[in-house]
């Protein structure tokens, strides 16, 4: 048996490892967070197991302390998150969400997608995510917007309808897939990651988006958005915060308040795609978190972004590239960080 502490932490149930402890990388339910007040190493609870301990420690809490011995019980069940809602230019869409079967939603103008990560830069899934179920369809709704006007995504889970039914099957698109993958958690899961950056990318459909397949070989994506390590000074040291810490990324924000893109002032208008993207980089290998949007542009502009801008996914990505190597590794990194992919346009900034 062994002694942990537990505490509450941006709304998460944390609980405190020795550092010299066992670290089970392996276990992807499990990051790390390096503390700055103590030398101990933070391991988040993402397994329902442990939200049980959770309730139980409730009742505890003000002993700080207490012996857990189901620590190593794993369980089948994931929660992460992605983008629930949009607003764009003024109006509020639902997305279409995970934890609700396919056939129970009204249409969206958000693809299906799966809030149990992408961990593999070659995955098929890359562009767009996957449903679980895998989506039967694509949505055929195009949210309008004018060039120049701006999106706000949101990763707060909505909340559940009383009788809703959760899917009972789980699919497994590919090889490398966890196996069983993620069971939803609707609403009591909020989006529990800060550490990496923040990429938004579009593709023109070229007609309907519903017709359109983005992934693949072909480059069609272009990123119109990126965020990464903000190099913020800590008042109370007059350093930047190090990469470790939650102040030096904008997830620290955006992922509570709502993050928002602009669509290129001069872009061609069209049916587009909105890639959103959060990279999770506190282990390796790094988790995907992509969500598609489908968008009718409508404005004056003539511009799309030339060869040199245009990446496919997969293939954007290397586990070479330096903003991924680094990737369970952010503890005791130097100040500085590369975005991954290729740079933003610009192009429909001018004028
Ligand atoms: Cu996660």
């Amino acid at each position: 048996m062994l002694q942990y502490h537990w505490s509450k932490y941006r709304d998460s149930w944390f609980i405190l490892w020795p550092v010299h402890a066992r670290e089970d990388k392996t276990r992807h339910s499990v990051r790390h967070l390096h503390h700055p007040f103590t030398s101990t190493v933070y391991f988040v609870c993402e397994h329902a197991c442990y939200t049980v301990i959770a309730l139980l420690l409730l009742v505890e809490m003000q002993t700080f302390s207490l012996l857990v011995v189901c620590f190593a019980a794993t369980g089948g069940v994931y929660a992460h998150g992605g983008i629930f809602n949009y607003t764009i230019a003024g109006a509020e869409y639902n997305g279409h969400y995970p934890f609700l079967l396919e056939e129970d939603q009204a249409e969206s103008i958000q693809r299906r997608w799966w809030p149990d990560p992408i961990r593999d830069v070659g995955h098929p899934c890359l562009a767009c995510n996957r449903g679980n179920p895998l989506a039967s369809r694509h949505p055929s709704i195009h949210a309008p917007i004018r060039a120049g006007e701006s999106i706000t995504v949101f990763y707060q889970p909505p909340e559940l309808p009383n009788n809703h039914h959760a899917p009972t099957e789980w699919s497994v698109p590919w090889k490398n897939e966890p196996n069983p993958p993620m069971k939803p958690f609707g609403a009591s899961y909020p989006w529990p990651h800060v550490l990496g950056p923040m990429t938004a990318y579009m593709a023109p459909c070229n007609g309907p988006c519903s017709e359109f397949d983005p992934t693949g070989e072909d480059k069609v994506w272009f990123k119109i958005y990126e965020s990464g390590y903000l190099r913020h000074t800590d008042p109370s040291t007059g350093e930047p915060y190090p990469l470790e810490r939650h102040e030096a990324w904008n997830q620290n924000n955006y992922t509570t308040q709502g993050w928002t893109v602009t669509i290129p002032r001069y872009i061609k208008p069209g049916n587009y795609l909105i890639r959103h993207e959060i990279i999770m980089l506190e282990l390796l290998p790094p988790q995907f978190y992509p969500s598609c949007g489908q968008l009718s542009i409508t404005g004056e502009g003539e511009e799309l972004p030339g060869q040199a801008f245009l990446v496919s996914f997969p293939g954007a990505y290397s586990m070479k590239d330096p903003g991924l190597a680094i990737s369970g590794s952010l503890y005791g990194a130097k100040y500085n960080y590369t975005i991954p992919g290729p740079k933003v346009w610009e192009g429909g900034q001018k004028g």
